[in-house]
């Protein structure tokens, strides 16, 4: 017998799911990239950026906690609108614990109705302040004891998903609450979405961060082709999808620079995910009402 087998004082591998929730914009995909030191959802300064459920892992020598990144809960205008909403809410049937990440200050009536729905579920809920770095020190305590004095959340955390203040603290916390469970996805492992979703979704933040405040909501994003040449690179081609010709206009830009911006900045950012060379042939369509047409949403991945 080995003296190495036995090693009895070892503590239980911990492991669960989390639903990272809340109102759009609030920094949950922020927080995920945070949580996992890796860019695996898009950000921007515009609210409903995030359209999917995005699975992000995050492995330790003793626990692994599986996040699931949500779109924002809002109240939807059309059928692209209540796909996110139901994704964000049917996901906290599936996990072990939830974050509700809000701005750092007291709830609106929207988010009232968050609170309420989760105060009647059973899962131990946490809750994030994020964006503390914009807050005056002496405005958290009292924001702090506020969210206490609800009573639903077992935990309320401040957080700077952007700065990575007290991120860790967060992540101790969680692991403890979790149950002893296995590896849900090997250790190597930090998202379930292949490259190619991530490339569409890399161009659309690209097209959201060039273009103004109405248009993000009336893009979709396909990737026609995805395939590695001999060489080692990758060669992306990419459809946008607008709703009306004048759309189409603006993301092109005069003399076509608009749209060799946005090509610029996304294949840089897809280049770096890839740790390849990059070609990136982007082109522009119209498929009008897309938003509220299944056979559209379904073909964009939103089903
Ligand atoms: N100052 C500050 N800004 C932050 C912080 N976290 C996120 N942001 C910013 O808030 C904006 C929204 O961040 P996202 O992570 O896209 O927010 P989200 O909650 O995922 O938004 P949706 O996907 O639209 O629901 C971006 O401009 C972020 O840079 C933070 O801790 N501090
Ligand atoms: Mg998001």
């Amino acid at each position: 017998m080995s003296m190495f087998e036995e090693t009895p004082s070892k503590s239980p591998f911990r492991s669960g799911y989390v639903a990272i929730i809340g109102q759009p914009n609030v920094g949950k995909s922020t927080l995920l990239n945070t949580l996992l030191g890796q860019k695996i959802a898009i950000t921007t300064r515009k609210p409903q950026t995030t359209r999917n459920r995005i699975l992000g892992v995050y492995t330790s020598s003793s626990a692994q906690v599986v996040f699931l990144d949500t779109p924002g809960i809002h109240s939807p205008r059309d059928r692209l609108g209540q796909y996110m909403v139901e994704t964000a809410l049917k996901t906290l049937e599936e996990v072990d614990q939830v974050l509700l990440v809000v701005e750092p200050k007291l709830p609106d009536q929207a988010e009232e109705g968050i609170i309420e729905r989760l105060a009647r579920c059973t899962i131990p809920c946490i809750l994030v302040v994020n964006k503390t770095d914009r807050l005056p020190r002496d405005k958290l305590l009292p924001l702090l004891e506020a969210y206490m004095g609800m009573k639903i959340f077992r935990e309320v955390v401040p957080v700077s998903a952007l700065k990575g203040t007290n991120v860790d603290r967060l992540v101790e916390i969680l692991v403890e609450n979790m149950p002893e469970g296995p590896m849900y996805y090997p250790e190597d492992v930090v998202t379930d979405r292949m490259e190619r979703f991530m490339a569409s979704e890399l161009i659309r933040e690209a097209v959201m961060e060039q273009t103004g405040d109405e248009l993000p909501y009336s893009i979709a994003v396909d990737v026609e082709e995805f395939s590695e040449r001999e060489s080692g690179a990758v060669y992306i081609r990419g459809i946008i999808y607008v709703e009306r010709e004048s759309q189409k206009g603006i993301i092109i830009g005069k003399g076509g620079r608009a749209l060799k911006r946005i090509g610029t900045k996304a294949r840089l950012q897809i280049g770096r995910m890839l740790a390849a060379t990059v070609y990136l042939d982007l082109r522009v369509k119209r498929r009008e009402g897309w938003r509220q047409d299944d056979d559209s949403l379904r073909g964009f991945g939103y089903t």
